[in-house]
């Protein structure tokens, strides 16, 4: 019989686990053997995705893509969404669009200017199930969109559950939709085991937390739990290569439907759109930049865009490290400052029109 490769093995292994998950009822009593399972089974996810591709499994070019501009917003959705057809309409990209899936073979950047801000927009392969297995361009696909500063999950009118199956496929990967990281504060010790603390009353019983840290490699710690857990949520705590992005879920090919459609969909918390005719991309571009949460200050004149509610001091540091090193106060002019010219240290908080004059 040939050799298995170790990757084969920790396919068997995650296999094997996923089934005894599976044929386990979850009760109380069942909780602390279920939360090891899942523990072993997220760390050999881990291994699993510092593998690297091998050499010529079918990265080719563009997935080695650089972020440019201010941020980096990835589309995500099945095959003929209109991804590429999204993309032509919002930059000034030509990605290639046709009738039938998988013309996209590789990641197409385009640049769409904003309020001064240049946001990167990624069209990438269309995402179909099983991409978490490596199948097609899934892996590549799911790399690009961990790195992403925002994801616009598309789908087109006719398919809008497509949108919930490609959020569970990213979070089945480590990304996380739309969420903030659950307050937990892992403080490592050298020894004297785990202690947990929490000031609220958890779900989940100690000896459960203890169980799953142990699983995940951390053997002493005091671990302050400051929210309520979830199993899941306490895992990715643990785990390497969870990432949290914002997400935005749009609708496309809007026009096919009969009636004069609403752009807002509040009900199922999508934005309506049609790439071909263009209604609802003002609203698009507008949610994009709400959500990315982006400021424009003035470097004495020059406009700069930057994340909402950074320092100065970040500021500083994004001009260059040698930049802050030489600068330890600035001057400020307009919303923020207590008068025009106010002298300010560099802990100072950026808001929207700001004027900066490092000194
Ligand atoms: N009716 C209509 N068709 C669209 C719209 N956007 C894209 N399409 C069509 O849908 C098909 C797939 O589009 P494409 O951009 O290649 O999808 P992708 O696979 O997600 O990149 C093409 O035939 C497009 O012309 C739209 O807003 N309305
Ligand atoms: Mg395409």
């Amino acid at each position: 019989m040939a050799q298995l490769t170790k990757l084969q093995v920790t396919h068997m292994q995650i296999k094997r686990i996923e089934k005894e998950i599976r044929d386990t009822p979850y009760h109380k009593g069942t909780e602390r053997h279920i939360g090891i399972l899942r523990a072993r089974l997220a760390k050999l996810k881990d291994t699993l995705e510092q593998t690297p591709l091998r050499q010529g499994s079918g990265g080719g070019q563009g997935y080695a893509l650089k972020k440019q501009g201010d941020a980096t917003v990835v589309l995500v959705g099945p095959p003929s969404a209109g991804k590429s057809t999204l993309l032509n309409a919002l930059t000034n990209a030509e990605s290639k669009v046709a009738p039938y899936a998988f013309t996209t073979v590789s990641v197409i950047p385009g640049m769409m200017k904003y309020n001064d801000a240049y946001i990167q927009i990624l069209d990438v392969p269309g995402l179909i199930e099983g991409a978490e297995e490596g199948k097609g361009r899934g892996r590549e696909v799911l790399s690009v969109a961990r790195g992403a500063d925002l994801l616009v999950l598309i789908s087109d009118v006719k398919r809008p559950e497509a949108i919930a199956r490609i959020t569970a496929a990213l979070e089945r990967n480590g990304i996380r939709i739309d969420k903030t990281p659950p307050e937990v504060k892992i403080e490592k010790k050298l020894k004297g085991g785990l202690l947990i603390k929490s000031n609220i009353k958890q779900e989940l019983d100690k000896e459960t937390v203890k169980e799953v840290a142990a699983e995940m490699g951390v053997k002493n710690a005091e671990i302050q739990i400051r929210q309520k857990v979830s199993l899941d949520e306490l895992i990715d705590v643990f785990a390497k290569n969870r990432v949290y992005v914002p997400a935005i879920s749009v609708l496309n090919k809007a026009d096919t439907t009969n009636f004069q459609f609403t752009i807002f969909n509040f009900q199922n918390n999508t934005i309506n759109i049609s790439a071909e005719t263009g209604r609802g991309l003002s609203e698009l571009k507008k949610a994009v930049w709400d959500k990315l949460n982006l400021v424009k200050i003035y470097l004495i004149d020059k406009p700069m865009i930057v994340k909402s509610g950074i320092s100065l001091r970040d500021v500083a540091e994004l001009i260059g490290p040698d930049f802050a090193q030489t600068h330890d106060r600035a001057k400020i002019w307009g919303p923020t400052a207590k008068f025009e010219g106010q002298e300010v240290s560099l802990s100072t908080k950026v808001a929207e029109s700001l004027k900066v004059k490092f000194l």
